[in-house]
């Protein structure tokens, strides 16, 4: 079987492999930071399969996405900070061995990635970064990305694919948590407003990152200023509140996304505020009515249809998610559970928030 060292030699070529070694807290791919005696540091990763079975795809759209942020930033941005693949020394945007597919980046230097926010401007310069990135990406040329992950963020699919493993329940799981499933149930109806919107053709679809969490931005490890959007695997067509709303999740939760003491998750409202400020800066004069009118709903929607995965996957029997213990998928349900219901409680306050913002714009 081919090594790690030899794998990354193949993105390397010059000088002498120093370390392979874990890097950051992905839930999805291996994740390495390569040093090199000659060489900038890179980033090596093994692409999870089971996830991203068409690495190709993937890859074309990372590619494509990249060189048109870095047109669009390269006067204004310092190049080390701007994500770009690294070819493989055939030539490729990824390599295939036995193994399976790898892809490497540039490591962005003095960076790093948060799990819970540190301050509010920082929630502001994420917003922002958000609000940047979909309004660079609005005019991509050529044809629409491919959709690396069917139905990702379709709410209809993924209560299916609950009630699924709820009937299926492989490890014997599903009598153990009653009031999960009833909280499911509760809001599953509601819960499809932003699919609903779409159908009827009320918000529109745009390009959208769909996995914006705290840790795929890295920040400044001095000045905590952004320094690049990162992990563009599911960035294709969306509407704005996937992004919106799953980055509320993070931000503005006051603990981390598997805290197992449940008193400590609730939203920060300054946090909400400092994001929203940040992100319809930035791309508030785009939206829509009905999409600045979502915003704050999305929050809630977000969170939900990331613990209903997190829920799905504990029935499966975890094999989607990483996982670092027996319950850990249970534990990041009920979190992110416990938030849904505080965003819930706060709506009107986020509502008023925003329509204070977009007073201004
Ligand atoms: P996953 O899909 O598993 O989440 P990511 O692409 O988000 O994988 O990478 C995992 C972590 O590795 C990130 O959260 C970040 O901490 C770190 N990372 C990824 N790419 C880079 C990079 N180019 N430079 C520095 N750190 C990076
Ligand atoms: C995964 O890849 P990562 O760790 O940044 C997941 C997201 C979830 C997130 C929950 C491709 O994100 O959809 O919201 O975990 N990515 C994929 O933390 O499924
Ligand atoms: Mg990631």
């Amino acid at each position: 079987m081919e090594k790690l060292t030899t794998i990354a030699k193949r993105f390397m070529p010059q000088g002498d492999i120093v370390s392979v070694t874990p890097y950051g807290n992905g839930h999805i791919n291996d994740t390495y930071l390569v040093e090199n005696t000659v060489e900038k540091p890179i980033i090596l990763q093994q692409i999870n399969t089971h996830v991203f079975p068409n690495v190709k795809m993937m890859q074309d759209n990372i590619y494509r996405v990249t060189t048109h942020i870095a047109n669009y930033l390269e006067n204004a941005v310092s190049s080390e900070h701007l994500l770009r693949i690294i070819s493989s020394s055939n030539g490729q945007l990824y390599y295939e061995n036995e193994r399976g597919s790898w892809r490497a980046y540039n490591f962005i230097p003095n960076s790093i990635g948060y799990e819970t926010v540190k301050s509010p401007h920082m929630a502001y310069s994420g917003g922002k970064a958000f609000g940047q990135f979909q309004k660079m990406l609005s005019n991509l040329p050529g044809d629409p990305l491919y959709e690396v992950i069917d139905n990702f963020h379709n709410m209809k699919f993924r209560l299916d694919k609950f009630n699924k493993a709820l009937s299926l329940d492989v490890k014997e799981r599903a009598s153990s948590v009653p009031e999960l499933i009833d909280f499911v149930q509760r809001r599953a109806e509601k819960m499809c407003i932003l699919l609903e919107l779409g159908e009827k053709g009320e918000i529109p679809v745009r390009i959208t990152h769909n996995d914006t969490k705290l840790n795929n931005i890295l920040f400044d490890k001095d000045t905590h200023e952004v320094l690049s959007v990162i992990d563009l695997d599911t960035v294709m067509n969306g509407y704005v509140h996937y992004d919106f709303g799953d980055s509320i999740r993070t931000y503005a939760n006051a603990a981390v996304e598997d805290e197992p003491d449940l008193s400590k998750v609730y939203m920060k409202i300054s946090m909400f505020e400092a994001y929203a400020r940040g992100y319809l800066g930035a791309i508030g004069k785009v939206l829509t009515e009905t999409e600045i009118a979502y915003l704050a709903p999305s929050a809630a929607i977000m969170t939900f249809i990331i613990g209903l995965r997190f829920i799905t996957d504990y029935l499966d029997g975890d094999v989607y998610f990483k996982t670092a213990h027996e319950h850990h998928n249970l534990q990041r349900a009920k979190a992110q559970f416990k938030l849904v219901e505080s965003i819930e409680k706060q709506m009107s306050d986020m509502q008023r928030i925003i329509s204070d913002i977009c007073r201004y714009l």
